[in-house]
């Protein structure tokens, strides 16, 4: 536990479980009494810790046994715009605040995504690996591949992300449908109210969803065969909206063509047999890892902890689960 000679002996203590990033842990501890885990398991927590505990700043799984070990907590600030590994439902109904990072994000995770896309249609990862491997010299060209010239783009997920992806590639001359649940108002591309629908239509599938109870492996056999043989699939969302077993047949077997992923089921674990596919293009989940958004992230997370302990005792980006929460004066 550290806590600066500047802070109010009636601050609010703050728990940091396992990693989190360094300015938020600075921030933060410039003002709050913090007790950081090494590893984020409220069983490492005393007693007196437990009853102290008033904020949690995470990165992490935070379950419902680990928001019901602590009586007085009030916010969670997840370091992330995904806050799946945080039981939001739960918090709600205990009337606990969780904030997540959503906008600061938008435009780098859209970035990364486009060259996702790029290197998986293009193979310049593995263009890239033959010149290193002296093959250009040994072989010769490296062959013609696929190309993004006249894809029709489907996104799953049309929010603050699948809208600046949709930004990107509309410039690129390409065509843009999307399935939500709801049709966005205002927005002029092709709204298909199935995910199966959509993928029957384009042959480019880019998913930026939550992992949600309803989003489980939505992205199954079913859909990969609706792509088609020409069929792209990027993921940029969350792995667990994926049935990897199928996504490795469909590209084994040819029933798509290529795969892009940042994101996995089981990470950092990917299975080997994705590994093995000369057709998957994988990235450790880096869309939103520059030094410039990491850090706006961070004050994202401190903002809305500072926000809720100051006089306004407001969240400034509360999760829909519990933006009813109100703090307790
Ligand atoms: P957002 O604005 O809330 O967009 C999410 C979109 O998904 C909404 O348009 C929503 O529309 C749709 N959606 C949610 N549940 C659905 C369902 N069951 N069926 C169909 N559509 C559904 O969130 P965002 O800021 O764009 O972020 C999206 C996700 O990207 C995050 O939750 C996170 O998991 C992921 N992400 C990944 C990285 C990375 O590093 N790879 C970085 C940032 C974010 P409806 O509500 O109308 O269905
Ligand atoms: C981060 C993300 O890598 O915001 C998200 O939902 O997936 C990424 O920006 C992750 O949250 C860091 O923990």
């Amino acid at each position: 536990m550290s806590a600066s000679d500047s802070q109010d002996s009636s601050a609010p203590t703050i728990l940091i479980p396992g990693q989190m990033h360094p300015r938020v842990v600075e921030r933060l501890g410039a003002a709050f009494p913090l007790i950081e885990l090494a590893e984020g398991d409220p069983a490492l927590l005393t007693a007196d810790m437990k009853a102290s505990v008033r904020g949690i700043a995470s990165m992490g799984r935070v379950d419902a046994a680990f928001i019901d070990a602590l009586p007085k907590l009030e916010i969670i600030a997840n370091f992330g715009v995904g806050y799946d590994a945080v039981d939001a439902r739960h918090a709600g109904q205990r009337g606990v605040m969780v904030t997540n990072t959503p906008d600061v994000l938008t435009e780098e995770v859209a970035d990364t995504a486009v060259g996702l896309l790029i290197n998986t249609v293009r193979e310049l990862p593995r263009a890239e690996a033959w010149l290193r491997g002296g093959r250009w010299v040994r072989d010769g060209n490296y062959p013609l591949t696929s190309t993004l010239r006249g894809r029709r783009i489907g996104i799953f997920g049309m929010g603050r992300i699948g809208q600046a992806i949709a930004r990107r590639l509309e410039a690129f001359g390409l065509t843009i449908a999307y399935h939500n649940r709801r049709r966005v108002e205002g927005l002029a591309y092709d709204y298909y109210p199935t995910l199966r629908d959509l993928a029957l239509a384009v042959d480019t599938l880019v998913s930026v969803v939550p992992a949600t109870p309803q989003t489980a492996k939505i992205v199954n056999a079913e859909i990969f065969a609706a792509l088609g043989a020409n069929g792209v699939f990027v993921n940029v969302g969350r792995g667990a909206t994926v049935d990897e077993a199928a996504l490795v047949e469909a590209l084994s077997k040819g029933t798509i063509l290529a795969a892009g992923l940042d994101v996995f089921a089981d990470e950092p674990n990917v299975p080997q047999a994705l590994i093995d596919l000369p057709n998957a293009t994988l990235l450790p989940h880096v869309a939103s890892a520059t030094i410039l958004t990491r850090q706006a992230m961070a004050d994202l997370v401190a903002d809305n902890v500072f926000s809720w302990f100051s006089v306004d005792r407001r969240a400034l980006t509360p999760v829909p689960e519990t933006v009813h929460v109100k703090a307790k004066v």
